[in-house]
Formats: structure tokens, C-alpha cells, sequence
């Protein structure tokens, strides 16, 4: 096996992951939680629930306040990566690691369980990546190597589902898959599979999940998805989750790898904590031995990001309410058009900075244990009970499916009529189960139910596969790896197409896929909505763009106008060796600009020079407020507008003044370059100019010129204190070096 490690600086390469992926073996198996570091001091803080920090990382934006810290979570993020091309998923899997991910779901929005076998290869899908071993082991693969450079292990995960769904566990167990939904609630009420078929095969699939120490999440959760009032199907959703965790814990599965898909029924403008908060808690007692996968409410949701995220910070505080064990960070892309890699990552972010600014909040509040809480919480474990009851009363799941009990958006024991109905003897599959014979042998491991190993003794019993030298879950060399079966629709193909931009200097934009070409434009329009949309496009097509669409609109006001986002293509790369970029101008840290300050303290004397009322630029660089060079310690003397350049240096001789800052807007006559030369020149007539630095800034200033004009700096628009600060600290000390 090759030695392959990823750097940080360089891009993952997937043609490399995609080298001897026949021979490749998962680095290990099974479901990970992370390790508490409760306590831990990061930076100026001390954390309460926190879990280790990661070796390589991307902090939060505002993180560079707080000496770029980046604190994680308890709960085991999720982002769902589904793009369709599983290469190009494998790089924002990386990205989404650096967040703070690690569950990475494999989904789709066209269903998998509609295949009745394993596909081989590396098709595209539509809307998500069909599960294929080739893209399943590519893609473990390189979050073997992911997880290794965030330094904290990444769980993998896809769905158990379909007529298929032994045939995916098993590939999965062999595979090195770490989490799957696996619930035959979900074949039979969403994917109308039989469901005899689909709970015999749920036996099958949640023993080898036992064995590979595979972390399952139920699909209680669809249930609220699709009933048309969802807050109402709370009973219902109990009931779901009890008979999925219930089964599976007879099955063999241990509870800790047992994982409720809890879901909050509403979103705002609902009053949603009032009515999610009570079932949550509800979960939370009843399971208290499963563990808690959140996600948010996914069914009121619509393609404004901004609507989203609060949807999904609510779910969070839900989450911190009630000590979720994983959090979900679905965005608004699930089947909307919107762009992908940065909605993942955004969302990683969000639950990651929401969880981590909620740290240690539950030592501080607690849940009511009397009033409306604990009344609804009641309410809905009674109503859950009696579903249940009901249930036994009419014969069982299978009838309760029959007589539309499931889905049925009435608050039981109320019924809407509008359950999905399926038949016993029904369904995709149907009359494919057959009692197994007397004689019946399998020398597999992890098999479940009836199996005539007993004529070849106990050791065979113990251990099936012995009788073979080990199955493929022994002996991995039995796997028969099928590499492309297809050789128009193939990863080979894609990589093809998109050569020119994986090992050159081109670029060109993306949302999902290497070389799409598509950006996103937000635009405020002075128009009503639908001529908004309309303007956009014709916006978009006279900016050149390809294919363009609008995927979001809000109205600001319906005459005042529309905001619109459109997303496009462009046809163009961008050759990055072409690109003249300036170096960065160098900064110091706040906290090495108060040292050196406070080790020698500094002080300059300031105005704005000539006939120059304009004050603001200058304050905005010195004023404390607006983190002007004040706040470091910087004794400043700031003497008002329009002063004469003669009595700026006069006040630099009287005060002992380290430095001269000249401001100078007005710029007619190149005045401001005039009077940058005669302070130089004052400063030199009367002995200083060795001992002063001079600086001038300005909005019409180039820093070039402004040095040509004899001072030792210029700073232009844009400039800020720390820019100012930075320069003074360095130059007083190449002074004192004599340079
Ligand atoms: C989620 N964003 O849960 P197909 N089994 C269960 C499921 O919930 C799902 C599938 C299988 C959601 C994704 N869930 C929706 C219990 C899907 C998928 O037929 O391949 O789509 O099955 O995270």
C-alpha cells in the first residue's frame, strides 16, 4: 500500500486515490464519538464542554481576536456531501474536515433503494453519488488520509435501504463504512418495498452492522418531512423511533451505536421551541439509553441561506437543550439549485460556532421540571403509548401500515385519512421471502437467523466462516473488486474532461464540480418580484453568463424591489500565471505592537495639513473606536485640521515626537504631494529628520509616490491603525539597527 499523506498547502490528489484502489484495505472500522477535553484553555478561555482540538484546522472568521482559536464542539458534526461526482465530493469532504466535520454522509436525492442490486463502477448520479464499492473504498480512502491530517478520526456513512440493503451492509462492513441509516420503516412507507421483505432483510443488515461497529440512524425522521402538517405526527415519530431502536437492539446492536434521527417538527415563523422543545425532551427520556442525531426541520425551509441558518441555530439550541449527540448541518441545497462546496462548509461553521458559543450553558440553566414543558412532554409520551397500543390492538405494524396509520398528519389519537396505506402482500419485492431449508448452510460470519452449522461442530458454529478460511469479512482478498463497467459514464472519463484544469495554473469558478464554471450573484433590484427575476437574468446574460437562474428572491418591499440571487456559468479560465499580485502588506499581531510599545513607548504628533478641513480618515487611524493606533499605547498628539506643516514639526521638537502623521486629503495641484516634501525638508532644516519618521496618508495618496515625495511611508484608501502601527514599530527599530 502506498505511503500517500496529504499537505496542507497542496491540493488532495484524486488520480492518486484512484491508484490501486483494488488492493486498498480501510485503515480501520466502526462509529467514533469525540474525546472531551472538558476544561481545556484555548487562548484566553477556558472551555466546559469542549472536545479536542484539531491538529489542522479552519477557525472561525472572528477567531483572529482571539489568537486564532478554534475550539470543537461535543457533538460529532455531519455535512452531507451529494454532488453527483463522488471526485469532486472527496475534495469538499476535506474542506468540510477542516471545519470541524466528521460524518460525512454520502446521500442522494434519487433514491439508491430503487436499485435491486450493487452497482459496480463509478457512474454519476443524479442528484447524489449512486453507492458503488469502487467510489465507496475511493472515497474511505482519502478520509483515511483526511482524518489523519485533521488529526481526529472521520466517520464515513450511507444508507441501508432497498431490496439491496443486505447486499450495501455487507459491502459496507467489508468497506469500512463507519455510520448508516438503516430503519424498514423507511422502505415500506417511502419506498413502497414489501414489508415482509424489508424486515426480514432488516435483520440481516443490522446484524452485520453489529458486527462492523456501524452507528445507525433511524428515518423517523421522513415521517415529519412528509406528512402535510408535520408538528402534529410527534406520537407517530416516538413510535417509529421505539420500533427501529427496539428492533435493532434484538437484532444485536448495541445502544450506544443506536442513533434516534430527531428532527424538530416545525420551523420559524412557527413558534418552533415551543413546540419542538417538548418532544425533543420527550426523546431524551424515553431513549435515554440511544443516542441523539439532530437535524433540523428540512420541510419549512426555502432557498434563502439566511433563513436556513436560523432554522438551524433554533435546532442547535434544541441540541444544546437536550444534549444531542450528533448534529446534522443540512443547508438549503438539498433538491434547490443552490450551489454546494461553500453551503457545507458554512453550515459546518454555523453549528460549529453556535455549539461552541452555547459551551457550557447547561451549567448555568435548567429545563422546568413543572408547567407547560413537562405537561406537553407528558402529553406526547401518552399519545405515543397509545399509538402503540392501538397498534398491538389491530395486529401489528404490518396492519397499522395497512390501515394508514403511519404518516397520517392527525395529533393521534386524531386521524387526517391521509396515512400512506401499503399491503401486507404489496410492494416492490413482494413474495420474496422464503423459510430457509433444514439443510440450510452458510459459512459467512455475522449472518443472521437459522443456520445448519451444527454436523461441523461447535467451532463452526462459533465461528461460520472458519469452515472457509474466512469470508470477505476474514479475508479481504475474497472481495471481487469490479473496477468500470461502463466505459462512457466512468470517474476515468470525467478526470479526462477536466485535465486541463487539474494539473496546470487555469482556474475557473466552482460550485460542485471541478470546471462547472458557476458563480452566484446577489443583487438588490428596484423592482417587483417577478420583474426582478426577470432583469436579473437579462443582468446575468449581458454579464456574459451561461445558463442563468434565479434561485433565491426576497422581497424588501413590493414596489422598492427584490432581492434576487442568480447563479450562471462562465466559458472562460483564468490563467493564475498571468495574475501580477502585489505581495501582502505585512502586519504584526496586536499583541506585538503593545509589547513593543510597551517596552518603548511611542508618541507622534498628527494633523490634517494645509487648507484641509477634512479630519475623518485621520481619526479613523488613530481613534481608539475604530481600532486606530490609540489602543496599542500610542501617546498621540493630534493638533486639528488644517495645520501648518511648520508647526507639525515644530510640535514634533517640542514633544520629543517619535513620528510625524500628516494627513492630506485635498489633492489639487498634487498639494498633497508638495506639502509631504516640505515637512521632509523642514524636518531636515531643523535637525530632526533622522530622529522623526514621517508618514502621510490620505485617500489620494500612493504609497510610491509619497516615498519619492521624501517621507518614509504613504498609506492610501483603505489604510487602518494597524497598518500605521505595524510601519512605526518596524521602522523605529530599523532606525535604532541603523538601516
Ligand atoms: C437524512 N437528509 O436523514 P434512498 N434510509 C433512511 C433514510 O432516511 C434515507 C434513506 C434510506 C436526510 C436524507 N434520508 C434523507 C432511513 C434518506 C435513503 O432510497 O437511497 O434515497 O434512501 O440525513
Amino acid at each position: 500500500m502506498s505511503e500517500m499523506k496529504l499537505v496542507p498547502n497542496e491540493k488532495i490528489s484524486v488520480e492518486n486515490i484512484l491508484k490501486d484502489l483494488e488492493s486498498y484495505r480501510p485503515k480501520r472500522r466502526g462509529w467514533t464519538w469525540r474525546e472531551s477535553s472538558k476544561g481545556e484553555k484555548l487562548g484566553p478561555f477556558t472551555f466546559n464542554d469542549c472536545s479536542k482540538p484539531l491538529k489542522n484546522s479552519v477557525p472561525l472568521p472572528s477567531a483572529r481576536y482571539f489568537d486564532n482559536i478554534d475550539p470543537q464542539p461535543m457533538p460529532v458534526i455531519t455535512t452531507e456531501v451529494a454532488s453527483g461526482r463522488f471526485e469532486d465530493d472527496i475534495r469538499r469532504m476535506r474542506m468540510a474536515a477542516w471545519h470541524g466535520a466528521d460524518h460525512i454522509m454520502v446521500i442522494r436525492t434519487a433514491g439508491q433503494s430503487h436499485f435491486d442490486g450493487l452497482i459496480e463502477g463509478t457512474p454519476q448520479g443524479i442528484g447524489g453519488v449512486p453507492i458503488t464499492r469502487k467510489q465507496v473504498r475511493a472515497q474511505r480512502k482519502a478520509l483515511d488520509l483526511i482524518e489523519e491530517e485533521v488529526g481526529r478520526p472521520i466517520n464515513y456513512h450511507s444508507y441501508v435501504s432497498g431490496v439491496a440493503g443486505p447486499e450495501v451492509a455487507v459491502m459496507f462492513a467489508e468497506e469500512g463504512i463507519n455510520g448508516a441509516h438503516q430503519d424498514p420503516q423507511y422502505n415500506v412507507l417511502y419506498r413502497n418495498i414489501n414489508m415482509i421483505r424489508s424486515f426480514v432483510d432488516a435483520c440481516e443488515s443490522k446484524k452485520i452492522m453489529t458486527w462492523a461497529d456501524i452507528a445507525q440512524i433511524d428515518g423517523a425522521h421522513n415521517a415529519n418531512a412528509t406528512a402535510r402538517e408535520a408538528w402534529k405526527v410527534m406520537p407517530e415519530l416516538m413510535v417509529q423511533h421505539a420500533l427501529n431502536s427496539i428492533f435493532s437492539a434484538k437484532v444485536g446492536m448495541k445502544k450506544s451505536n443506536i442513533c434516534l434521527s430527531t428532527v424538530p417538527p416545525t420551523a420559524p415563523p412557527a413558534p418552533c421551541m415551543y413546540l419542538d422543545l417538548p418532544y425533543a425532551v420527550a426523546l431524551r427520556e424515553i431513549f435515554n439509553e440511544y443516542r441523539m442525531r439532530a437535524q433540523m426541520n428540512t420541510k419549512y425551509m426555502d432557498s434563502s441561506t439566511r433563513e436556513a441558518t436560523v432554522t438551524h441555530v433554533l435546532n442547535l439550541l434544541t441540541s444544546k437543550l437536550t444534549s444531542a449527540d450528533i448534529q446534522s448541518t443540512i443547508t438549503p441545497d438539498e433538491g434547490r439549485n443552490v450551489p454546494w462546496h461553500i453551503n457545507n462548509i458554512e453550515a459546518c461553521d454555523t453549528a460549529k460556532q453556535a455549539l461552541v458559543g452555547m459551551d457550557g450553558l447547561m451549567e448555568m440553566i435548567e429545563l422546568k421540571q413543572d408547567g407547560v414543558l413537562r405537561d406537553r412532554v407528558r402529553e406526547i409520551k401518552e399519545r405515543s403509548v397509545l399509538f402503540l397500543e392501538e397498534m398491538q390492538e389491530v395486529g401489528g405494524f404490518f396492519h397499522a401500515v395497512e390501515k394508514g396509520f403511519f404518516v397520517d398528519s392527525g395529533n393521534y389519537p386524531e386521524r387526517n385519512g391521509d396515512g400512506i396505506a401499503r399491503q401486507i402482500e404489496g410492494g416492490v419485492g413482494a413474495g420474496t421471502v422464503y423459510e430457509r431449508d433444514e439443510d440450510y448452510m452458510a459459512p459467512v460470519t455475522a449472518h443472521f437467523g437459522y443456520n445448519n452449522l451444527a454436523q461441523y461442530g461447535s467451532a463452526a458454529v462459533e465461528n461460520p466462516s472458519s469452515l472457509i478460511g474466512g469470508c470477505t469479512f476474514e479475508d479481504p482478498d475474497k472481495i471481487i473488486y469490479i473496477d468500470e463497467l461502463d466505459e462512457t459514464d466512468n470517474v476515468n472519463v470525467r478526470m479526462e474532461e477536466t485535465k486541463e484544469l487539474r494539473n496546470s495554473s487555469l482556474v475557473k469558478p466552482e460550485v460542485e464540480w471541478m470546471g462547472d464554471g458557476i458563480v452566484l450573484l446577489t443583487m438588490f433590484i428596484p423592482a417587483p418580484k417577478r420583474v426582478a427575476e426577470f432583469a436579473g437574468i437579462e443582468i446575468a446574460k449581458k454579464l456574459n453568463l451561461e445558463d442563468p437562474e434565479v434561485i433565491s428572491r426576497e422581497i424588501m418591499q413590493e414596489a422598492e424591489g427584490t432581492r434576487i440571487e442568480i447563479k450562471g456559468r462562465v466559458g472562460f479560465t483564468i490563467d493564475i500565471n498571468t495574475l501580477v499580485i502585489p505581495p501582502e502588506p505585512e502586519i504584526l499581531s496586536d499583541a506585538d505592537i503593545r509589547e513593543a510599545i510597551e517596552a518603548e513607548p511611542m508618541k507622534i504628533v498628527c494633523g490634517t495639513v494645509g487648507e484641509d478641513e477634512h479630519s475623518v480618515g485621520l481619526r479613523e487611524v488613530i481613534d481608539i473606536k475604530h481600532g486606530g493606533i490609540e489602543k496599542y499605547g500610542i501617546e498621540v498628539h493630534y493638533l486639528g485640521t488644517s495645520v501648518p506643516v511648520e508647526k507639525l514639526v515644530d510640535a514634533a521638537i517640542e514633544l520629543n515626537a517619535d513620528a510625524i502623521l500628516a494627513s492630506t486629503i485635498i489633492s489639487h495641484d498634487d498639494i498633497h504631494y508638495k506639502n509631504m516634501k516640505r515637512i521632509h525638508e523642514l524636518a531636515i532644516e531643523k535637525g530632526i529628520r533622522d530622529k522623526v519618521m514621517i508618514l502621510a496618508g490620505g485617500t489620494q495618496v500612493t504609497p510610491e509616490t509619497a516615498v519619492l515625495n521624501g517621507v518614509d511611508a504613504g498609506f492610501g484608501r483603505g489604510s487602518k491603525g494597524v497598518n500605521v502601527a505595524t510601519f512605526l514599530v518596524k521602522k523605529r527599530q530599523e532606525m535604532k539597527e541603523g538601516k
